[in-house]
């Protein structure tokens, strides 16, 4: 049975909709993450290119981390209400912390690395490719 999506029913009120549509971010898949000292599992992510999905970061250490991606981050269309949680282009995940993000990766390569003090000297760097 299929329902009237809700932003059609505010346009038929005559309400403001939202500049950009969003996908039904509860049918996205969950990509899991881990940081720990001193690396991410997996290191090298593999994303697809415009398919939404649920960024599950998940700090499995007692020390903080973050997940630092900038060019992956700019170029990809973050959840509006997430976005607040990626500063500068690096989101924070405490200690037995984790973090969700949703987005829509965009096709190219990216580096990925903790910016935490000699953490990626220590090995905490990756890569992200969205192909
Ligand atoms: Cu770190």
């Amino acid at each position: 049975m299929k329902r009237p999506l809700l932003l059609g029913g505010l346009a038929a009120l005559g309400l403001a909709a939202p500049a950009q549509a969003q996908p039904d971010w509860s049918r996205a898949p969950r990509v899991t993450v881990s940081l720990s000292s001193f690396k991410f599992a997996p290191a090298a992510l593999r994303l697809r290119a415009g398919q939404p999905i649920i960024l599950h970061l998940e700090n499995t250490g007692s020390g903080g981390h973050d997940f630092s991606a900038p060019g992956f981050f700019h170029a990809a269309a973050v959840r509006p209400a997430d976005a607040g949680k990626v500063g500068g282009g690096s989101v924070d995940v405490d200690g037995h912390g984790s973090v969700d993000i949703a987005l829509v990766p965009a096709a190219g390569t990216y580096a990925l690395r903790c910016t935490h003090a000699f953490h990626s000297m220590f090995g905490m760097k990756g890569s992200i490719v969205v192909q």
